[in-house]
């Protein structure tokens, strides 16, 4: 039987394991990257392994999310990753340069590598043909002292496309179709596989749209083959010779098929306040837009500027709504700068703001109260934008730009005819603000800078046998990492320092929970399904496990956040019933005698409601382990200590 694309570049990394669906495996990882928001922290447990240099064949810092300075702290904090980048050998992403996702796929992401990355939207780089997957800070610590990446062997579904986009339907609209085909918990544990006539009809930047926002679907990763579109987009890059063909055999087995008709697309919309809840934009038309932000790691391509720019040309933005543009990278900019096309969202009144994710992660620009804000972005979770009573929709470059010369939610296809822009044949490389890594000579020297706002990690005790305390909240399905640990301009400055952040577990669902998680001397956390899906931030289980937090009890768990739970030493389990989540309430009394974990399920006794209940887990012996000794960085300690 043939293999499919994913099936080909994991068997060439496989570690452990068989490539047997559902089972554990664990492959090596060629290169990581990681950006400053989560780098802090991962670069601490990095620095705690006692590693001399990483290990990898290539490993990038990039500063991308703290840029907004209001004081010291993020400063601080990008000299100490830029020292860190200098001692241990890696490639340093100077702060302006652009977003990380964007940059890899300019810069660095390979057909046929394994990537793992500390931010959630890494595969991106499976635009080239790479297997790019996100994950907490640290298993990339761990992967860059050399340790191979753990994870489930996934479902392979191919997405099989065919036909060509219509005018003014773009990347994002296919990616928003497979969200609403399958929802924000549709691809848990999958791999999305493209395939088919119509990814001839995608370029790189494109096709990086498209997996970018795969993690929306829950997705293990999402890849493109590696085709003669991909050479091109590498020669243009000055890559040509990195590049190879990779594409699934003709006869390749795939777990499950979805099929888009390119054609047949519309352009869509994800209303408030998830990128699952997918509409036409027809249905919505003519609502009143606030703000419109073009940008992130998922629209902000040359491509996406230039289509953007080129509908604003010669137009000012409507009086009640403001247009903001963050650009993916300065290579983006400069093209844009060059071509003079950047002067025609000057002139209509757009607010050009640095290179980053700025807005997407709440980093200035804030919507007003009860703001409509159009965002290119691929999260819209409630408070996300700095502000909890606004309703962020997220769209294309195409259905942003008409918004903002409109004013109101407007079909782009009522725009006329397609503006015309061209593509450059070469895109002008200029690696001036990528610091390349230190001799082992020459770095041994470099000391570490560290600002007052970078605190010790803490540190986690092996788990009890029993674990008692009160239910001390109760939420639905598909809470995010953004409820758990909200971002934004104020929270994010805060990740390396875990006493402080902590205080804003839980903020936007229920601002009393750090003050009685301490008072209660710590507790659980019972959930819905899909429970910490979004971001890879590891904050979201240090923090609740620094509050005391022992077990978190759920219907189902997002891949991410389930790691990191075992990571930092909280017991993440599910129910066997689901339905005993609804014998639960906020305040009830749990025992839970965890000695019999290893047989994969435990009991819970709730004493408050008299009721004894069974819970699961999936963790392999290894996860165990890790879970048992308080977390993963005791044990990877341990084994570097031996050398
Ligand atoms: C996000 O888009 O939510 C982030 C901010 O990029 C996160 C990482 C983080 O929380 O630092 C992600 O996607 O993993
Ligand atoms: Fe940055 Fe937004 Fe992309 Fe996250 S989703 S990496 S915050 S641009």
């Amino acid at each position: 039987m043939g293999k499919t694309l994913t099936e080909k570049i994991l068997e060439q990394h496989l570690v452990e394991g068989q490539l047997e669906k559902g089972t554990d495996i664990a492959i090596k990882i060629d290169q990581t990257l990681t950006q400053d928001a989560t780098g802090t922290m991962a670069y601490l447990q990095f620095e705690a392994m006692g590693v001399s240099r990483v290990q990898t064949e290539l490993s990038v810092s990039y500063v991308d999310h703290n840029t907004l300075q209001t004081d010291f702290k993020n400063p601080d904090d990008h000299r100490y990753l830029q020292s860190i980048a200098a001692k241990y050998g890696l490639y340093f992403s100077r702060p302006g340069n652009g977003i990380c996702h964007q940059l890899h796929l300019e810069r660095f992401a390979r057909p046929g590598r394994t990537l793992l990355g500390s931010d959630s939207h890494t595969p991106t780089g499976g635009g080239v043909g790479s297997i790019a997957i996100g994950a907490g800070g640290l298993d990339v610590a761990a992967a860059m002292a050399g340790e191979s990446f753990r994870l489930k062997m996934p479902n392979i579904v191919n997405v099989y496309l065919t036909g060509k986009l219509p005018d003014f339907v773009s990347a994002k609209d296919v990616i928003l179709e497979v969200l609403r085909r399958i929802g924000v918990k549709g691809a848990v544990n999958k791999v999305l596989e493209y395939t088919g006539p119509g990814i001839k009809t995608l370029s790189v930047p494109e096709r990086g749209t498209i997996t970018n926002m795969g993690t929306e679907t829950g997705a293990t990763t999402s890849i493109f083959p590696s085709d003669e579109i991909t050479k091109e987009f590498l020669e243009a890059q000055e890559r040509g010779d990195q590049w190879i063909q990779l594409e699934p055999d003709n006869d390749a087995l795939y777990d499950e098929k979805i099929e888009i008709n390119l054609n047949e697309l519309e352009p869509l919309i994800a209303e408030p306040h998830s990128p699952g809840k997918v509409k036409t934009v027809r249905e919505l038309e003519g609502m009143n837009v606030d703000q419109v932000c073009i940008g992130s790691c998922t629209n902000s391509s040359l491509r996406d500027l230039k289509i953007a720019a080129n509908m604003l040309k010669g137009k000012t933005i409507a009086l009640n709504t403001v247009l903001t543009v963050s650009p993916g990278s300065r290579q983006v900019v400069d093209h844009m700068v060059e071509s003079g096309e950047m002067s025609y969202m000057v002139k209509a009144g757009a607010r050009i703001l640095e290179n980053a994710c700025g807005p997407c992660i709440g980093m200035g620009l804030a919507p007003k109260s009860n703001a409509v804000s159009l965002r290119t972005f691929n999260r819209n979770f409630l408070g996300r934008s700095g502000t909890k009573s606004a309703n962020a929709y997220l769209v294309s470059p195409e259905t942003a730009a008409i918004a903002a010369i409109e004013g109101k939610i407007t079909d782009p296809r009522k725009f006329g005819t397609l503006p015309k822009f061209t593509m450059p044949k070469k895109f002008l490389v200029n690696d001036n603000m990528i610091v390349p890594p230190l001799p082992p000579e020459k770095a041994k020297d470099v000391e570490i800078v560290r600002g007052p706002n970078i605190k010790p990690l803490p540190e986690f005790n092996p788990l009890p046998n029993k674990l008692d305390g009160e239910v001390l909240l109760k939420v639905e399905d598909d809470i995010t990492t953004d409820h758990i640990m909200p971002a934004g301009a104020k929270i994010l400055p805060l990740r390396s320092n875990i006493p402080e952040i902590s205080k804003f577990v839980f903020n936007v669902v229920d601002e009393s929970f750090h003050d009685r998680s301490l008072e209660k001397g710590g507790g659980f956390i019972v959930g819905g399904d899909n429970y910490g899906q979004g971001s890879s931030r590891e904050h979201a289980a240090i923090a609740p496990k620094y509050l005391g937090i022992k077990a978190v009890i759920v219907k189902s768990f997002a891949r991410i956040h389930l790691a990191n739970l075992v990571n930092f030493g909280i017991v993440p389990l599910t129910f066997v019933n689901k339905e005993d989540y609804n014998n639960i309430e906020q305040g009830d009394q749990f025992e839970i005698d965890i000695t019999t974990i290893k047989s994969g399920k435990v009991s819970l006794k709730n004493i408050t409601k008299n009721v004894d209940f069974e819970l699961k887990h999936s963790l392999s012996d290894q996860g165990l382990e890790e879970l048992m000794a308080g977390g993963k960085l005791t044990l990877i300690k341990q084994k570097h200590a031996q050398f």
